[in-house]
Formats: C-alpha cells, sequence, structure tokens
C-alpha cells in the first residue's frame, strides 16, 4: 500500500466517522493522520523496515494508529472501517460523492429528508424541500442539483487512466504467472490511453483456456464472478471494476488485440475499409468475402492485420476513428511524443507553498528520472491556503535557486538546471498576483486561474488572454480548469485563448496530473494546428509528482502531438529561443 492510499482510507475513515457525529478528537486524530501520511515522502514501508525507527516517531501518530498502518502494510484490513462501512447506509456514501457535500451535510439531509438514493435528493431539490433545512438555501440547492447531475453521469463515474493503470499492472503480472498462459496483454480504453477507462479488457493467449480463467479467479482481488462462457470470463475487481477476460488461440492473438483495443469507431471504420477490399475482419482473423473457407489471412500480429488492408500499424492511441485510418493510408501518421523525447518539468512545487519535497530534493528527484532542467513554479500570492510567495520570499527562493545552479556546476557541465519560476494566479478582477518587475526577472512564468472560476464565459476568457498577452507569461497552467470526475471546466472560448496563444508565442500547458490531464486530447490537437506549442508538465506536488509526466505524455500521443509540437523536449538552449520569441512578440 502507498502512502497516498493509506491516507486516503485514513481520510475516509474521518468522514464516516464525522458521519456518526463522532468524537470530534477522534476524527481530528484521523485527518491529522491522512494530512501527515500524504505528506511523508518516504514510504512508510521503508519506516517500517527499518529496525530502529517506529511510526510512532511521526508527529501525531500515536500506538494506535501505528499498528493500524502496519495491518494496511501487511494487506490486512481494518476491523474498525469494516464495521463503520456496516452502519452508515449506502445512500451516505453516494451523497458524500456529490461534489460539495461532505459527511455533516450529508447527514442532515439524509436525517431530515429520510433519503434512500442518490434519486431521492433530486427530487426533494426539485420540491424546493432542501432549501427550508437550515443551513441551506436557495442558491445551495440549486447548486446540489446542478453537482448532483454531474455526479449521477456514467461519463463521471469511470476510473482514472491512473487507477486502472494500477490495477492493470498488477492484473497482467498475476495472470503472467499462469502456466497456461504463453501470453498476456491489456486492450481497451488502457491501451489506448484514454483519460479515464470504464472497464479492463485482458486478453490471453493460450489452448487451454479453462486453465487461465481459473487462474483469474483465482487472483487475490478478484471479486464477484459476472460471466463465464468457453473463453471469456467477467469478474469484478478492485474498486468494483468490472475486468473482461479473452483468450484466444496465437493464430488469432493478433486480430483479438486489434479488436479488444477498440476503438469501437475504429473498429468500424477498419471493417468498412476492409469490406471496400472484399475482405472481413473480426476478431479470429482476416477473411476473403468469397472464399471464408480459405481460412485466415492474417492475425497473429496486429500489424499483419493493418498489412492485409493496406495500412501501417496504428498506434493505439490514435484510433478513436478521427481520421488516422485516412492518414495511415496517405502515409502521413504522426510520429507521436514519447516520454524519452521530455527534457524538461516546467511546473512543479515545493515546501515553500503546498509542495511536500524541498527545492534540493526536487532537483534530486530530477537528476535521477533523467531531466535536464526544471522549472519551481511555487505558487504567488494569492493562493493564501497554500501559503503563496509574495515578492520578498520568491525573491529569496531564487536566490537559493541561484546557489543550487552553482553548486550543481562546480564539477562541470552541470546535470541539471533549475529555472526560477513561478505559478502566478490569474486575480478575479484581472492582472497578476506578482508586480511586473518580478515576473521580468523570472526564467518561466506559468499563469494560472484559481479563483473566480464560476465568472461568465466573457471574464474568465478576458482573464486568461490578458495573461497570454503579458510579456513575462511564458505558459498557461491547466488552461480550462477541469477537474476529471469532479467538476466541469470552467466556461471559457477555448477558440478565443488558442488565438491569442497562438499569436503571442504563449505555451499552453498539458497538465499530466491524472485528475487534470488539461489540455485534454482534443484540445490540445486544436492547439497545435493553431501553431501553438504545447508544455506537457506535472504540476508536482512531491517528487513522486513526477511520475506522473506518462499520464501527459499519453494525452499528447492522443492529441496527435509530435516532438517539435512540444516545447519541453527541446534543449534548454532551444526553449530559451522560444522564449525569446514570446517575449519579443
Ligand atoms: P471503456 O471500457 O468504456 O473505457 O471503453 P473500451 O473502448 O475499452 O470499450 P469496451 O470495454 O466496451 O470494449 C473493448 C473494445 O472491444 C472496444 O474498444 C472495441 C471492441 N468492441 C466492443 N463492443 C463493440 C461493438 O459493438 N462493435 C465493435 N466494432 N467493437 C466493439
Ligand atoms: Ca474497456
Ligand atoms: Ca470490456
Ligand atoms: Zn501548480
Amino acid at each position: 500500500m502507498t502512502n497516498a492510499e493509506i491516507a486516503s482510507l485514513f481520510d475516509h475513515v474521518a468522514d464516516l466517522l464525522e458521519y456518526q457525529g463522532g468524537n470530534v478528537f477522534r476524527v481530528r486524530a484521523y485527518r491529522n493522520a491522512a494530512r501527515l501520511v500524504k505528506g511523508t515522502v518516504e514510504p512508510l514501508a521503508a519506516i517500517r523496515g527499518a529496525s530502529d525507527r517506529s511510526f510512532t516517531d511521526l508527529d501525531g501518530i500515536g500506538k494506535d494508529l501505528a499498528t493500524k498502518i502496519e495491518t494496511l502494510l501487511d494487506g490486512g484490513r481494518l476491523p474498525m472501517l469494516e464495521q463503520l462501512e456496516q452502519e452508515v447506509p449506502q445512500v451516505a456514501f453516494d451523497l458524500m460523492r456529490v461534489p460539495g457535500l461532505g459527511p455533516k451535510k450529508v447527514k442532515l439531509l439524509v436525517d431530515a429528508l429520510r433519503l434512500t438514493s442518490l434519486d431521492d435528493l433530486g427530487e426533494a431539490c426539485r420540491a424546493g424541500r432542501v432549501r427550508e433545512l437550515q443551513g441551506f438555501g436557495e442558491k445551495t440547492e440549486a447548486t446540489i442539483l446542478a453537482n448532483l447531475a454531474f455526479a449521477q453521469n456514467p461519463e463521471h463515474n469511470r476510473l482514472l487512466w491512473d487507477e486502472a493503470d494500477a490495477i492493470v499492472r498488477q492484473l497482467v503480472e498475476w495472470m503472467r504467472g499462469c502456466p497456461a498462459a504463453l501470453r498476456v496483454e491489456a486492450a481497451g480504453s488502457w491501451r489506448r490511453g484514454r483519460e479515464t477507462v470504464g472497464d479492463i479488457d485482458i486478453l490471453a493467449e493460450s489452448s487451454q483456456p479453462a486453465a487461465v480463467m481459473d487462474h483469474l479467479l483465482a487472483w487475490e482481488s478478484a471479486g464477484d464472478l459476472l460471466l463465464r462462457g468457453d473463453t471469456k470470463t467477467s469478474i469484478r475487481g478492485p474498486q468494483g471494476v468490472q475486468i473482461d477476460l479473452r483468450v484466444v488461440e496465437a493464430a488469432s492473438f493478433g486480430s483479438a488485440w486489434q479488436y479488444f483495443t477498440g476503438s469501437k469507431e475504429h473498429n468500424v471504420r477498419l471493417r468498412s475499409r476492409a469490406r471496400d477490399r472484399g475482405l472481413t475482419i473480426n476478431e479470429y482473423g482476416v477473411t476473403r468475402l468469397d472464399a471464408p473457407e480459405a481460412g485466415s489471412l492474417a492475425g497473429r500480429t496486429e500489424a499483419e492485420v493493418y498489412e492485409a488492408v493496406g495500412l501501417p500499424w496504428i498506434p493505439p492511441e490514435l484510433r478513436e476513428g478521427r481520421g488516422e485510418i485516412e492518414q495511415a493510408a496517405a502515409g502521413k501518421l504522426p510520429t507521436l511524443v514519447t516520454i524519452a523525447d521530455i527534457r524538461g518539468d516546467l511546473h512543479m512545487h515545493t515546501t515553500a507553498t503546498d509542495g511536500e519535497a524541498t527545492l534540493a530534493e526536487m532537483a534530486t528527484a530530477a537528476i535521477e528520472r533523467g531531466l535536464s532542467y526544471i522549472a519551481i513554479t511555487d505558487h504567488g500570492k494569492r493562493v493564501t491556503m497554500a501559503h503563496g510567495l509574495d515578492e520578498k520570499r520568491l525573491r529569496r527562493q531564487w536566490q537559493t535557486i541561484d546557489r543550487l545552479n552553482e553548486s550543481l556546476a562546480a564539477g562541470g557541465k552541470p546535470p541539471l538546471v533549475v529555472l526560477k519560476g513561478i505559478e502566478v494566479d490569474m486575480l478575479e478582477k484581472g492582472g497578476l498576483d506578482l508586480p511586473d518587475d518580478v515576473l521580468a526577472e523570472a526564467d518561466w512564468v506559468v499563469a494560472s486561474l484559481h479563483y473566480g472560476q464560476k465568472q461568465d464565459r466573457q471574464r474568465i476568457t478576458a482573464r486568461i488572454v490578458e495573461a497570454i498577452e503579458h510579456p513575462a507569461v511564458s505558459c498557461i497552467g491547466h488552461p480550462t480548469g477541469r477537474l476529471l470526475n469532479r467538476r466541469p471546466a470552467y466556461d471559457v472560448d477555448m477558440q478565443q485563448v488558442i488565438a491569442a496563444a497562438a499569436a503571442t508565442g504563449t505555451f499552453l500547458e498539458i497538465n499530466a496530473n491524472p485528475w487534470r490531464l488539461d489540455l485534454d486530447d482534443t484540445l490540445a490537437a486544436a492547439a497545435a494546428r493553431a501553431g501553438v506549442k504545447l508544455v506537457i508538465s506535472t504540476d508536482a506536488h512531491s517528487t513522486g509528482g513526477l511520475d506522473v509526466m506518462r499520464c501527459g505524455i499519453l494525452q499528447a500521443r492522443r492529441a496527435g502531438l509530435e516532438p517539435n509540437d512540444v516545447a519541453n523536449t527541446q534543449t534548454l538552449a532551444g526553449l530559451r529561443k522560444l522564449l525569446a520569441k514570446q517575449r519579443s512578440a
């Protein structure tokens, strides 16, 4: 179990205790523990492994919590959590998933309105019964109704790609341990790198399907059996996600992998192309329409299947039926950016604001990941919640960065250059939260919009365009503000934003955080078509946060981006040239 997982379990306990009206100090103890564990850079498992250390050395962790952490690290469950989960009604769990509804409000609503489902809450809102409750008003009622619609939309109840990926890795490793399986691969939306995943599809090559399917059922995380056929099985996996397993023979592996990777739209178009050529493609292979008895012409590999219809192999990230088959036919598939092309990371936080690692720790972690430059972009002063930097503290941080760069360069060519950056906030009334003379001294300025997200389209667009046109601003951070499954993008005219960025050479970010992925694939593609350069950034708040780069890369690949479309594939000298062009625009 990772620190983040343990932290989220403790938060969950706190929610349930709070819902029950439990002892305030007990609730607070779990919240504090969650925050502490989240903020601990070192894996708790490592602390446990050291004979001379103990969890109780950590501030705020007593004997009881220490034992619970040990149980969790051993893969055990917490009896008290299981009991809480039985005591709290299902409707409360559902309601707590609605944005803006915490345990206390949920308790009030459930008790006062005798709710048994999310639908009940919607009805109560529409009947005007929520506004009559103490502490709720007409406006709150309307907000709840809107957030409820968001939470109930099936599109917002899918796993994040990164969450699905964690399950896929464990599952594939387990299945590869099956002696009867000669090959195991994952397919579906996970393989296409979609930002969210509905269910997990995996494929095994074997001539003993029953043995392979039994192996799946023996997986420690296997839940209910949903379906079992001769060559396919579906089960529930971790977090309630459905897992579909297919077992095929070697001769069909490529065609099955192609079929189950999808997307449906891509497959439909590919098959229509096959039909035009007198062929038919299905999961078992490619056959001639006029001579099916002649058997399969192709199917061992995906490349064979595409070749049978006169196409080169198409990367899974592009298989969305958005014109990739025509591109492939014309020999114009893009050479997609890969993580190996990335030389720098230009958005990250440190302990100076809301990050968990120090400047030096972030630099070391960047070197370990093979980066040649990073920008430190802590929050500007508007973000009071994160203890945002004013001019004085920012300048002091920059002095520290100067010294760090000097010491990195002491042995000759430095392994890493640290850029003096800042994440400024676009203020509600327009303008930025730090003065121009300070920003002019920065190497790198990300401008983001964290406040006033409910403003109308015209005002939000104007704030962002103003930031784009500011001579010191290098890049717009998470340009639409959406959080997957949690909240929609703010109302912004992205066409105008893209046009302004194209005119000034200002970069737009693909924020790689799995909750954000902002810009998304289609907007990033539109930006690149307009000549805007994208920057793929992790927005890391810890050293481990640097590893989400791969999520941003997938999004960029889905957008069809090539290395040249992405500014942080440039050498530092190349990046500086682009920045100079921005300033003269
Ligand atoms: P998801 O699970 O909603 O995130 O998305 P996918 O793409 O993984 O969809 P899923 O799991 O329903 O099916 C996996 C693949 O199987 C899908 O991408 C393409 C193929 N497939 C499934 N149903 C159909 C269908 O009705 N027609 C065609 N042509 N292909 C299908
Ligand atoms: Ca799927
Ligand atoms: Ca499926
Ligand atoms: Zn940030």
